[in-house]
């Protein structure tokens, strides 16, 4: 059985298989976890993302993580909320999906995810921890023997209790 996890951290210091990226879609740098990401990898990762040619909302594209101790960074690409009529609950639940898909794809047993989209992008919290943790549910039930451990990676206090809740962890 595949074990969600939760931890209040700096998602650069994860010891985990891959961690993602909550990019846009240039993938050619940021501010937000993006920027924290691109610090701790070094320079080499900006130049392999240069090579990819971007990734579409709701897309994911994989590289190395150099420095980072994640071998991997899962690139995806969140919607910008725009009032919640132009298909950003499907696009942000498609960022988490395919950012799985990819995990499988490449071997990836352990995977850390940010809280997509609530930072610069907007998404409204609340929803987006709901669509975060049930597209992560079905994907783990429909594929149970290969991405073994999800973590959800929260950096505000507000997520951190949001997911606390959702998931019916004890609180600290
Ligand atoms: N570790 C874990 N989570 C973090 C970290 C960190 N080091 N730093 C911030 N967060 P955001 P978005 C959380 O704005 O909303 C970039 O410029 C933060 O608390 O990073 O998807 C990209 O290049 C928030 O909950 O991403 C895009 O242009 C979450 O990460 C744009 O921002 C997401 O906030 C993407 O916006």
């Amino acid at each position: 059985m595949a074990q969600i996890h939760l931890v209040k951290e700096d998602i650069t210091r994860m010891k985990v298989d891959a961690i993602v990226n909550a990019a846009n879609t240039s993938l050619l740098g940021g501010g937000g976890v993006d920027g924290a990401i691109n610090r701790a990898a070094g320079p080499r990762l900006l130049q392999e993302c240069r090579t990819l040619n971007g990734c579409k909302t709701g897309e994911a594209k994989i590289t190395q993580g150099y420095n980072l101790s994640a071998k991997y960074v899962i690139h995806t690409v969140g919607p910008y909320w725009n009032g919640g009529k132009a298909n950003e609950a499907a696009l942000l639940q498609d960022a988490y999906t395919n950012s799985l898909m990819l995990a499988k794809e490449n071997g990836i047993r352990s995977i850390a995810f940010p809280n997509i989209s609530t930072g610069v992008y907007h998404f409204p919290k609340e929803t987006a921890a709901q669509i975060a943790v049930s597209a992560v549910n079905r994907f783990l039930s429909q594929h149970p023997y290969d991405v073994t451990d999800v973590y959800f990676v929260c950096y505000d206090e507000e997520n951190y209790l949001l997911y606390q809740q959702l998931l019916n962890r004890p609180s600290m």
